[in-house]
């Protein structure tokens, strides 16, 4: 039995200094400019050293230096500024360049309780993990252990399993596709599809629903598709923070003529008004507008808005002005009538109520719409994370397809990616319901009959663990226990795992609830130097747009001590796989080798180490991009009909979404500020409208109790307490908290329909005066 974890099973949501030094202001009218470019300087020169710091600006995303670890943005292909990063990419190098060190000492020093007890910002400063370390079963502190033998006590635990789904291996998107294709090989080999990664809780409602539309997971544009875009929708997706270089090529598409149209609760201060720290003008002068128009949808209302944006370009065809690209629907489209007749059934007024937003104010869309020949549709979590989240991105995708944007230049879909490889990762394999032809192919390559079952997702996996069907969670890289909603039925689950082991860079909380025994694996960050018996090794990314990219570490390792990814995965198979037909060590001697086998396998990598070597990157080829090539059921992009389902949300209630500061990566908190939506010293807090506030007799400042309702709940109660009411311009009915402090809130039954992503951004909510 593992008494390690706090009794009430609930982890502190905040820094005990946090909320002592509230200031609260006006949000920001413009991004970026010089406070970003101080911001980028300041965090890496503090935290890795002024000339550790300078060096890695300079090699950050240039074709011979190191793709950024931040988000999945892409870099201009086959040419580079001087300053090719930003200031949110600055910090995400820093807090993995940091000179602090999480060694054996600093684990005798404190226990497992102690450390439940810090903020998750606490536990990331305590700097980079140096060593391998091992928590027995019952251990109140973490151990040094050496490599071999972590190694063999994972291969042990897991030949003891009755059955290789017993384990499950997550991956989050920092990942390599070096090890990221080595990684599914092994897990494969050892029997198992359970491949649960960070993409389940983040756009996998994006792969289902294009897949059903249009064949393709993935989105079909480039970053000049942008540039030349007449019409850009940025729908659930806040870019001056999560995605900072994305503002440039909005700028780029604006002085092309671009309209910019913003679909979000929150008027985000990115997609209003750009300083450009690359230019003069961005520096001194007022930067450039971005959006032209903006539409403040409800949480969970866009698909009563994208059916009436349809609706009014239907409505609009149909008295004969030519709107809609009827030859593309003709010849590439499936499904066309019936989704017209759902849509002139569904009622202005429905629509209305639907999104919160005025037929007046979809008819402006439809004018830019209308007057756009070439449009793109972005977007990333506002989209994703809701319960009818799929239908979300098919009607974004019919949207487009009524105008024949879809397979030409200047158009098409662009779900933003987050993590800077999670797109790479899944072309490489790492998937739990993996398409048979991967699976041949691999069988082919490497002559082992891989399973055909589908494995767990994220879900999944902590059902499984709750069941007891789960018994070894094995992670490359993340931290499932804090990203993951549901916190109690996740330390339920992890408790009874006989083994957790996770693969890190820093401390997080997933190293704290864990199963009866736990291993934290330190790995190279992307940053250093990865030497291994066949030289220096390069490793290769794949960005949101489907390019290919070599990344090279600069500087030495945080400790001599650390593996590189590939190399831990080899050894894993190595020890685990006994006379294995694959030479893992060889492999991990040489990655150039891994690719090989990678250019036998996945379609598009043919030639695979001779073109990183010529040019450094690629494009993948992209069958609806490339030659409007739809490999659906029925050979034809889809349309979908799709009703409008909003989350019901009783009286005296809202409708919470979870979303990030300006100062945070994920679960990494770097500080308690989000200078853009003027917050400072705090993350606890709730955005909500002052008409809210006064009829829920309630004050602006006052602290409150937030309690989430969901039908049937397991737990009696969710609540999270002391949070301070900021009243922002958000839609009535609407709040929004920061993610991960919030996500206890969160049941794990409350998922999407048919992708099984957490609903992080619809939760309902009551709000009580504290005290
Ligand atoms: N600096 C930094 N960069 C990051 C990350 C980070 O944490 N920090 N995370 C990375 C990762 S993994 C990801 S997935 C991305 C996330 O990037 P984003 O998706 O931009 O991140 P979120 O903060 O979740 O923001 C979601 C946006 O959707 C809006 N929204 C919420 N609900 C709705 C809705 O119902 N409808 C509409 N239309 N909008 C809605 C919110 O107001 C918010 O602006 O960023 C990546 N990049
Ligand atoms: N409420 C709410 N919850 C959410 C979301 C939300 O919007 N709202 N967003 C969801 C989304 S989109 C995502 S992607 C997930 C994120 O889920 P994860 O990807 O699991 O979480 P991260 O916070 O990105 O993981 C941070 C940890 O990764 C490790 N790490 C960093 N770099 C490396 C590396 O190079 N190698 C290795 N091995 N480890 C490394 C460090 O130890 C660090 O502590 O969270 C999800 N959870
Ligand atoms: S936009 Fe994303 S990938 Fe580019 S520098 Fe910034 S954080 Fe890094
Ligand atoms: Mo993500």
């Amino acid at each position: 039995m593992k008494t390690a974890s706090p009794a009430n099973g609930k982890p502190p949501s905040f820094d005990p200094a946090d909320s002592q030094r509230i200031e609260i202001s006006s949000p920001k009218e413009w991004a970026a400019g010089i406070p970003a470019v101080i911001s980028a300087y300041k965090n890496v020169t503090s935290k890795a050293g002024p000339f550790k710091g300078t060096r890695l600006l300079s090699d950050l995303n240039q074709i011979e230096g190191f793709d950024c670890p931040g988000c999945a943005w892409p870099d201009p292909l086959n040419k580079r500024a001087t300053f090719e990063f930003c200031e949110n990419g600055a910090k995400a190098v820093a807090d993995e360049a940091t000179t602090k060190r999480a060694d054996g000492a600093f684990f005798a020093k404190h226990s497992i309780r102690q450390l439940c007890e810090k903020s998750d910002r606490w536990l990331n400063d305590q700097g980079r993990l140096v060593e391998p370390m091992w928590l027995p079963e019952g251990a109140e502190h973490y151990q040094p252990i050496a490599w071999d033998s972590a190694f063999e006590l994972i291969a042990k635990q897991l030949n003891l399993l009755d059955n290789p789904n017993q384990a499950a291996f997550y991956t989050s998107g920092r990942t390599g596709n070096e090890a990221a294709f080595l990684y599914q090989l092994f897990v494969r080999k050892f029997g198992t599809n359970n491949l649960p990664d960070c993409s389940n809780m983040c756009h996998e409602s994006s792969g289902v629903g294009l897949g059903e539309t249009i064949g393709v997971g993935k989105g079909t544009v480039s970053l000049e598709d942008l540039e030349q875009a007449e019409a850009i929708f940025v729908f659930g997706q806040n870019p001056g923070t999560n995605h900072p270089r994305m503002l440039g090529t909005l700028q780029d598409a604006k002085r092309n003529g671009a309209k910019i149209v913003a679909i979000n609760p929150l008027d985000e201060t990115g997609l209003k008004r750009f300083k450009n720290p690359q230019e003069v003008s961005g520096v001194i002068g007022n930067g450039t507008a971005l959006r032209d128009l903006y539409l403040p949808v409800k949480i969970n209302g866009d698909v009563a808005l994208l059916k009436g944006l349809c609706k009014a370009l239907i409505e609009r065809d149909n008295k004969h002005q030519p709107v809609l690209d009827h030859d593309f629907i003709e010849q590439y489209c499936h499904g066309f009538d019936e989704f017209k007749a759902d849509i002139e059934q569904t009622s202005w007024q429905d629509i209305q109520q639907g999104s919160g937003l005025s037929q007046a104010l979809i008819e402006q869309v439809a004018d830019i719409a209308c007057g756009s020949k070439k449009t793109i549709c972005c977007w990333a979590m506002g989209m994703t994370q809701h319960k009818n989240a799929v239908a979300n991105i098919q009607l974004m995708t019919n949207f487009l397809m009524l105008q024949g944007n879809l397979g030409k230049p200047g158009a098409g879909v662009c779900p933003v990616r987050g993590h800077s490889n999670v797109q790479g990762d899944r072309t490489m394999g790492i998937w739990e319901k993996p398409n048979p032809e991967f699976l041949d192919a691999l069988e082919q390559e490497f002559g082992f009959n891989p399973p055909r079952d589908n494995g767990v997702d994220a879900v999944e996996t902590v059902h499984g663990m709750q069941q007891g069907q789960i018994k070894v969670l094995f992670a490359l890289g993340g931290n499932f226990f804090r990203a993951m909603p549901d916190h109690q039925a996740n330390e339920q689950g992890l408790s009874q795992c006989e083994l957790t082991v996770q693969v890190s860079t820093k401390l997080n909380r997933s190293h704290l609830y864990t199963g009866k025994q736990a291993l934290i694996l330190p790995a190279l960050g992307r940053t250093e130097i990865d030497t291994q018996v066949g030289g220096i090794q390069t490793i290769t990314v794949e960005n949101s747009m489907g390019v290919i990219q070599t990344s090279h570490g600069k500087i030495p390792p945080a400790s001599d001590l650390l593996k590189s990814e590939v190399d831990i995965i080899a050894q894993l198979a190595h020890y685990t796989l006994k006379n294995d037909s694959v030479n893992w060590i060889a492999l991990r001697d040489d990655y150039r080798l891994i690719r090989d086998h990678i250019a036998n396998v996945i379609p598009g990598f043919e030639n695979f180490n001779q073109r990183i070597d010529a040019l450094g990157e690629f494009v993948l080829p992209n069958g609806v991009r490339d030659a409007r090539v739809f490999l659906t059921a029925t050979g034809k992009a889809n349309f979908m009909v799709h009703s409008i389902d909003n989350v019901e949300v009783s009286e005296g209630c809202l409708l919470m979404m979870t979303i990030r500061s300006h100062d945070q990566f994920n679960t990494t908190v770097y500080t308690n500020n989000d200078r853009y939506r003027g917050v400072r010293g705090t993350r606890k807090v709730l955005f909500i409208n002052k008409q809210d506030i006064a009829e829920l007799g309630l004050h602006s400042g006052q602290k409150v109790t937030i309690r989430s309702h969901w039908p049937n709940d397991k737990a009696s109660v969710r609540e999270v307490t002391d949070f301070a009411l900021v009243e922002y311009a958000i839609p009535r009915g609407c709040a929004a908290a920061y993610y991960p402090e919030t996500n206890d809130l969160i049941p794990i039954d409350s998922v999407a329909d048919k992708s099984n992503t957490p609903a992080y951004k619809s939760i309902v909510i009551s709000l009580h005066a504290s005290g």
